[in-house]
C-alpha cells in the first residue's frame, strides 16, 4: 500500500500556517507543524482540521512543540524566523535568524534526515548556505524559495501592462533574493513573444525596479509582517514538483557548482529542474553579457554576509 506523504512546517507564523491551509486543500500528504510558541501550532491545526471536512481535504494536520514529531518527513518547509518591519532590509534579519535556522537545521538533520529542505527564512541565499551546512544534506536536498516568488511578481506586474492573462506570461527572476535581483529580460516572454519587443523599456525598467522591491512594497503596507500568501504559493509548487516529479523547470535558491562562472559553493536563484531527487540539474541559459554581470554583482551581494554566519 502506498504510503502517504508526510510534510514537515518549521514555523507556524502567516506563511507557516498558510502553507499548512495550502497542503490541506491541495491533498498533498499529512502535516506536522512546528513552532516554538506554545500551543500557537496546535490551534491552527485545529482550526484547519475544522476546515478539513468543509472542502472534503483528506489530511491530517498535528500542531506540535516537539521537534521529534517531523520524524519521518518527505519535506520540510522552514519559515522560522522574523519577518521584516517596515525600513528593514532583508540582510538586517541575518544574527537573529541565522541562530533560529542553525536550531532548526540540527533538528532536522536529527529528525527527518532524507528530507528536501525548502528554505523560506530571509535573508533567503544565506540561510539557505546555513540550512545545507549545518545539516550536511546533498546539495540537490536543500533549496530556497525565493525565484519562484520573484519570477510570480514579474509575471503579475507585465501581465497588467500587457493587459493578458498571467498564464501567457512566462519568465525568470534570477541571482540574490535581494535588490540585487536580476529580471531576465532576455528570457522573459508573451507566449513566446519577448517581452522587450512588446514593451518599451521606459516602461520594462520600472516594472522591473517595482518587482526588485515588492517585499518591500507590501511590508510597507502591512506594517506589521510581510508577504505571506504569495511566499506560501510558491513553496507549495516546489513541494508539488518534488512530491509527484513533476520535474518544473523554476528559478530556486541553490548551490552553485561554477555554474554561470560563479563561484563553487554559494547559494543563489538559478533555473533550475525539480523533481523526485530534488534538484536535477542546474539549467545553465545564455545570459546577455549585462544579465551575467548582473548575475555576478548580486552573488557577491550574497558572499559578503556569509561570514556573519559563523558556519
Ligand atoms: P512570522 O509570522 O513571524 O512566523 C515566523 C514563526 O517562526 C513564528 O511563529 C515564530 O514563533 C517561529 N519561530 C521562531 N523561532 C523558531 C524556532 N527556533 N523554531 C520554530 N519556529 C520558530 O513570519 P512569516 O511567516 O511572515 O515569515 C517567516 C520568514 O519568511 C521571515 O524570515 C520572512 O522574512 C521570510 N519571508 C521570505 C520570503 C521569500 O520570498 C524568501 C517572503 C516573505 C517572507
Amino acid at each position: 500500500m502506498a504510503s502517504r506523504n508526510k510534510i514537515a512546517l518549521i514555523g507556524a507564523g502567516q506563511i507557516g500556517g498558510t502553507l499548512a491551509l495550502l497542503c490541506g486543500l491541495r491533498n498533498l500528504g499529512d502535516v506536522v507543524l512546528f513552532d516554538i510558541v506554545q500551543d500557537m501550532p496546535q490551534g491552527k491545526a485545529l482550526d484547519l482540521t475544522h476546515l478539513a471536512p468543509v472542502f472534503g481535504c483528506d489530511f491530517s494536520i498535528k500542531g506540535t512543540n516537539n521537534i521529534a514529531d517531523i520524524a519521518g518527513a518527505n519535506v520540510c518547509v522552514v519559515t522560522s524566523g522574523l519577518p521584516r518591519k517596515p525600513g528593514m532590509s532583508r540582510d538586517d534579519l541575518v544574527k537573529t535568524n541565522a541562530a533560529i535556522v542553525k536550531t532548526v537545521a540540527e533538528g532536522i538533520k536529527q529528525h527527518a534526515p532524507g528530507a528536501l529542505v525548502i528554505v523560506i527564512t530571509n535573508p533567503l541565499d544565506a540561510m539557505t548556505y546555513m540550512m545545507q551546512k549545518v545539516t550536511g544534506f546533498p546539495a540537490r536536498m536543500v533549496l530556497g524559495m525565493a525565484g519562484v516568488l520573484d519570477t510570480a511578481r514579474y509575471q503579475a506586474h507585465l501581465a497588467e501592462e500587457l493587459k493578458v492573462s498571467v498564464k501567457s506570461v512566462s519568465a525568470f527572476v534570477l541571482g540574490g533574493h535581494g535588490d540585487s535581483m536580476v529580471p531576465v529580460r532576455s528570457f522573459t516572454t508573451c507566449n513566446g513573444v519577448p517581452v522587450d519587443k512588446l514593451i518599451a523599456p521606459e516602461k520594462l525598467e520600472p516594472i522591473e525596479k517595482r518587482v526588485r522591491n515588492s517585499g518591500g512594497e507590501v511590508v510597507a503596507l502591512l506594517k506589521t509582517g510581510s508577504a505571506f500568501y504569495s511566499p506560501a504559493a510558491s513553496a507549495i509548487q516546489m513541494v508539488e514538483s518534488y512530491l509527484f516529479d513533476q520535474r518544473r523547470v523554476l528559478a530556486a535558491a541553490v548551490q552553485s557548482n561554477g555554474e554561470y562562472g560563479l563561484n563553487k559553493g554559494v547559494y543563489l536563484g538559478l533555473p533550475i529542474i525539480l523533481g523526485k531527487n530534488g534538484v536535477e540539474k542546474i539549467v545553465e541559459i545564455d545570459l546577455s553579457a549585462a544579465e551575467k554581470e548582473a548575475l555576478a554583482k548580486s552573488a557577491k551581494e550574497v558572499e559578503a554576509i556569509l561570514p556573519l554566519l559563523g558556519v
